[in-house]
């Protein structure tokens, strides 16, 4: 692979309904997308996650948008990649933002594997085949009614999994109300770094009701009270925040402080690393599934390819499109029907980039040549 140009665009998208969690209420979606060209003049896709502003992790917008213009798309022009592995290495010496790097370390995937004619499930070393098995993600309602409302209308659609937002006043009570509702339903709860070991009380009450786990109850730095707390707890712990790297899930896992990872690919720097963590997970036992950061389309087609490997048998929480966004920059959108993403067929992450809608919703563009 050699990247000749790199397209950086910015984009400004609303959501079809305001997500509340622990952190904050995200109303839409203000993200970098890169497109890295080639010299045969093929384009591969990223899309970076990070949040508006840094309360979920460090990264934002802005500084995704900094580290790509001034280090990250300078190292990769004019040079020759055998292996998307390579942008991990040429990116090591940056600390960190792994997210900034993530977005192109996705699209020289993507770009791997169209120039392989090959799909990006089958470049990672997944299963074409597999069923991707999703959930959804709801957030903090200010009513119980509100939320069973909101839960009405997506277990209709078939969802393999409900995982509430829950913080310090907004968990126990809710989520006895709805278990009263639907005692059965595969239910999880995210608290997003909301409680410290002191909350271990209200914690405990959270065993009665059968979730599948807690994700990321403690500090988003924190491997060593995770330990703690699990050991005192029957519930699973899952954590989100807490891992960022292969390393992260090495220590872990060695010291007990979850008994599942949710794998979000920017979270931890891309597609090579997300591989990494799972195979250890695969080594280990833990039980993975792909996490959503309320993606547009390119995210979303790389989050199905990376569930397409063999150790993510928990239903993931990249839902449809339409359930985030009127219209999506990818062609097909994604579609889920009974709880399954609708399989698509070819080169790299599948989907076509829909150029209409990608430029109604462009507010930023740069072009970077080698
Ligand atoms: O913690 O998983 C999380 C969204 C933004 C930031 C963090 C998280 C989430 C979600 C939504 O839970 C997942 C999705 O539907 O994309
Ligand atoms: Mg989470």
């Amino acid at each position: 692979i050699h990247p000749k140009e790199v397209v950086l665009r910015r984009l400004n998208m609303t959501l079809n309904q305001p997500f509340t969690t622990s952190f904050g209420t995200e109303t839409g979606k203000d993200f970098c997308l890169v497109e890295v060209i080639d010299e045969n003049g093929n384009s591969g896709w990223g899309e970076s996650v990070a949040m508006t502003g840094p309360f979920y992790n460090e990264e934002t917008t802005e500084t995704n948008q900094l580290m790509l213009e001034n280090y990250l798309i300078p190292a990769i022009l004019g040079k020759t990649f055998h292996h998307p592995d390579e942008a991990n290495e040429l990116f090591a010496p940056i600390r960190r933002n792994r997210m900034a790097k993530s977005t192109l370390e996705t699209a020289i995937w993507d770009l791997y594997a169209k120039n392989n004619q090959i799909s990006l499930k089958q470049a990672l070393g997944g299963d074409e085949q597999k069923q991707i098995e999703v959930g959804v993600s709801i957030g903090i309602h200010d009513s119980v009614e509100e939320l069973l409302k909101v839960i009405e209308g997506k277990i209709s659609n078939g969802l393999r999994k409900i995982k509430l937002k829950i913080k310090p006043g907004k968990d126990v009570e809710v989520i006895r109300e709805v278990r009263k509702v639907y005692p059965d339903i595969p239910l999880m709860a995210d608290a997003n770094s909301a409680y410290t070991l002191e909350d271990i009380g209200v914690l405990k009450q959270l065993e009665e009701f059968n979730l599948m786990m807690i994700e990321q109850p403690l500090q988003s730095d924190d491997i060593l009270e995770h330990s703690l707390l699990q050991k005192q707890l029957k519930t699973p712990i899952c954590l989100d925040e807490s891992i960022c790297s292969f390393k992260d899930a090495k220590e872990a896992i060695e010291l007990g402080s979850c008994k599942i990872i949710n794998i979000k690919i920017g979270r931890v720097g891309g597609l090579s690393e997300a591989k990494k963590i799972h195979d250890l997970c695969k080594e280990h036992g833990i039980p993975v599934w792909c996490g959503g950061m309320l993606e547009a389309g390119v995210g979303r087609a790389h989050n199905i390819a990376l569930t397409s490997l063999s150790q993510f048998t928990i239903p993931g929480d990249t839902g449809p499109s339409r359930h985030y966004w009127k219209e999506d920059i990818i062609s097909p959108e994604v579609t889920v029907e009974n709880g399954i993403v609708l399989a698509v067929s070819g080169p790299g992450i599948g989907y076509a980039i829909n150029r209409d809608v990608l430029d109604r919703y462009t507010v930023d563009k740069k072009v970077f040549s080698a």
